[in-house]
């Protein structure tokens, strides 16, 4: 079932040391259905590994440890069982539902329950996490249900190598997984185990395809849907549904229908019988990813139709069959005149759909990215988060590092989507993981390729790692994730200096977002990346352009006015308290202070600092921060892995000599524009 592990990857966050604890016991498996195969097959797996025993049958010597569906416990199974139910009716809380699961132990047996196979799934690998402590000291029975019900990564992958964004765009670890130069890869072992990773970090939805469909990457829809239902076969093991980013323009590209307008009748006729077609081939396909009306992909706008329209229409096809569509609210002009400043792009997601709440369909899910402009080191939450009760919304997050430094940085994102999902407003305790959780859940773009480390960066595979933690529960903190990706990834125990191993891994990695932040844009202004590329300083890469991304630095000051009172008005897209705390920079924070407000350079922030100084200062500091790093990374030598020792320190040259490029490049242009010389007189070019 669960197959050889591949030989030509890294194991990541499941090498066979984390199976220790559980494959050294005698273990019980009481139930059936798919995924407990799958449970069955990891634990013999585990058993053959280290030496322990599993069986399907109460009869035989006591287990220590028994992995059980709650329906299936009858008369006869060990009395540890029952303490373990029974504790479990106490603690109330209700049933365990379709992916959760509770741990017990009691005397010297270990008791793992679930009311369905997919939390038995779950629960073994939370067996991973706790190593040898589940085996310890006796605990009641403690239960666990994910906070959202969606968990997703998209792939940004093309079947064909796009002749600009390659294979996989945005991707910076290799080609893509599923395909190769237009074919299904043959290597499905990869995919298998890709799946495993994903359950294990508590991932159960996938895209396979880039949101930018393209004319082959089209035809996975209908033709090419055994390309699909392959991989659906690799994911499914894994509790994992497969879905596709479709085009809207399907009808017409692919069936030669005059139109795509959703209130045709033979368009919707057209997407109920091919949406009937997927079902009868995949009959757990989770649904369709469509960007519509965004970047140049067809929409519901070229039939004078709005986005519920649209999203309505693949919505009504899905139904019967349990999909969603996720639809993205990533929707602005991006034929923009960097002369014309009544337009602001951080506005547009919020124009186009707070107005449509209430008009979607139950099955639509609205994907949001998490802030209103697209993916950068630092910006406010998106505003549409806030204003859509009467919708199912996904928050989308990008673990893929486009803006963050492409997987040649360190850059461990999770205390940025932990800042994010906390996000509060109103008396009621609406946060950002709150709407996500009553809505669609959570989505990411995968930072995965065909790469022996899968991300690249070894480090950044954590991002992926803290991602699917984060969506199963937004509670967990970034540190304690880096201290669980840590345990599994590296055994430290298991290293000549444990201490040192975990020591610095942390230092590395904690803060390592606000070191990439410190030596790249400034206070929340975004951009001032190359040009398409989006890595490295170009600071008026984007000043002109039509992409709406803009930084206004004039010899007086910087940022962007986005006030009521003087500038676009997006402040007012906001709640209270943030419509008032983001009008006025006596008010805004600081990290955020140029996306809201255009400010001389003299502006003093709340650090006490002016803005022209904190500019030099963290840039300078940003360097330095990675200077330390290199030199901590160092002394793992003999304490990881030498590959993975000689491939990060590869990615750490490359990220000093980055860095050292952004602050050059962002102290120069700043002290040329202000005259402004730094407080402390050193160089700036
Ligand atoms: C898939 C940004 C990226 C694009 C991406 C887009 C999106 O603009 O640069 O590559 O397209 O976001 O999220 O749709």
């Amino acid at each position: 079932m669960t197959g050889p592990a591949p030989t030509d990857v890294h194991p990541a966050w499941l090498p066979p040391e984390v199976f220790r604890a559980v494959g050294s016991r005698h273990c019980l498996v009481l139930g059936a259905g798919g995924l407990v195969d799958t449970v069955v097959a990891e634990v013999e797996r585990a058993c053959a590994e280290h030496g322990g025993s599993v069986r399907r049958e109460v009869e035989g010597p006591p287990p220590s440890l028994v992995l059980a569906l709650v329906p299936a416990v009858g008369d006869g199974g060990p009395a540890e069982l029952d303490a373990a139910l029974a504790e479990l009716e106490t603690a109330g809380g209700g049933p365990l539902g379709a992916e959760g699961y509770a741990l017990a132990r009691h005397g010297e047996v270990t008791v793992l329950l679930a009311d369905q196979p997919a939390g038995l799934l779950y629960g073994l690998f939370h067996l991973t996490r706790l190593g040898e402590s589940a085996f310890g000291a006796p605990y009641a029975a403690q239960p666990h249900r994910p906070a959202m019900r969606r968990r997703m990564l998209d792939h940004w992958d093309n079947v064909d190598v796009h002749p600009v964004m390659g294979q996989v765009e945005r991707g910076y670890a290799g080609g893509s997984i599923f395909w190769q130069a237009g074919h299904p890869r043959r290597d499905r072992g990869r995919v298998r185990a890709y799946a495993r990773l994903l359950a294990a970090c508590g991932i159960n939805a996938v895209t396979v395809n880039n949101v930018n469909v393209h004319a082959t990457e089209a035809r996975l829809l209908t033709e090419r849907l055994d390309d699909v239902a392959e991989l659906a076969d690799e994911f499914r093991p894994y509790g994992i549904r497969v879905h596709l980013s479709v085009t809207f323009a399907a009808p017409v590209v692919l069936a030669g229908l005059s139109t795509a307008d959703p209130l045709d009748d033979a368009v919707r006729a057209w997407w109920a019988q091919t949406t009937r077609a997927v079902y009868a081939r995949i009959p757990d396909f989770g649904g369709y990813v469509v960007k519509a009306d965004s970047e140049g992909q067809p929409g519901p706008f070229s039939y004078g139709r709005d986005h519920a329209d649209g999203a309505n229409l693949l919505a009504e096809a899905l139904a019967p069959h349990g999909g969603v569509v996720h639809w993205r609210a990533f929707v602005y002009n991006h034929r923009q005149d960097w002369r014309d400043r009544s337009t602001d792009r951080a506005r547009a997601a919020f124009d186009h759909f707070a107005p449509l709440d209430g008009r979607f369909r139950d099955n639509v899910i609205v994907q949001v990215k998490h802030g209103p402009m697209d993916f950068q080191t630092r910006e406010p939450v998106s505003p549409v988060i806030t204003a859509m009760p009467g919708t199912r919304m996904a928050v989308e997050f990008q673990v893929t590092q486009e803006y963050t430094g492409q997987q040649r940085h360190v850059c461990y994102l999770a205390p940025w989507w932990s800042e994010v999902l906390r996000f509060g407003w109103s008396d009621d305790g609406h946060t950002v993981a709150g709407v996500a959780a009553d809505g669609g859940g959570l989505v990411a773009v995968s930072n995965v390729g065909d790469d022996p480390f899968w991300t690249g960066h070894p480090l950044a595979q954590a991002n992926l790692y803290a991602f699917g933690r984060l969506a199963w529960d937004p509670q967990l903190r970034p540190a304690e994730l880096l201290d669980e990706w840590i345990e599994l990834t590296f055994h430290p125990d298991t290293s000549a200096d444990p201490d040192l191993l975990r020591r610095t891994l942390h230092e590395i990695m904690d803060d390592s977002w606000r070191t990439y932040e410190r030596y790249t844009a400034p206070l929340g202004v975004g951009f001032m990346v190359r040009p398409g590329l989006h890595y490295g300083p170009d600071v008026d890469g984007y000043e002109y352009s039509r992409w709406g991304t803009y930084h206004f630095a004039d010899r007086d000051g910087v940022g962007v006015d986005r006030t009521r009172a003087t500038g676009t008005g997006f402040t007012g897209q906001y709640p209270r308290p943030w419509s008032r705390v983001y009008e006025s920079p006596d008010t805004c924070p600081d990290e955020v202070l140029l996306f809201f407000h255009h400010v001389p350079y003299e502006h003093v922030l709340h650090s006490g600092r002016t803005v022209i100084q904190h500019i030099y200062d963290t840039h300078f500091d940003g360097v330095a921060e990675v200077e330390a790093a290199c030199l901590r990374w160092k002394s793992l030598v003999g304490l990881v892995d030498a590959a993975v020792h000689a491939r990060v320190t590869e990615r750490l040259d490359e990220q000093l000599r980055c860095a050292r490029e952004w602050r050059d490049q962002i102290n120069a242009y700043f002290h040329r524009k202000s005259g402004v010389p730094d407080a402390h007189g050193r160089l700036l070019h």
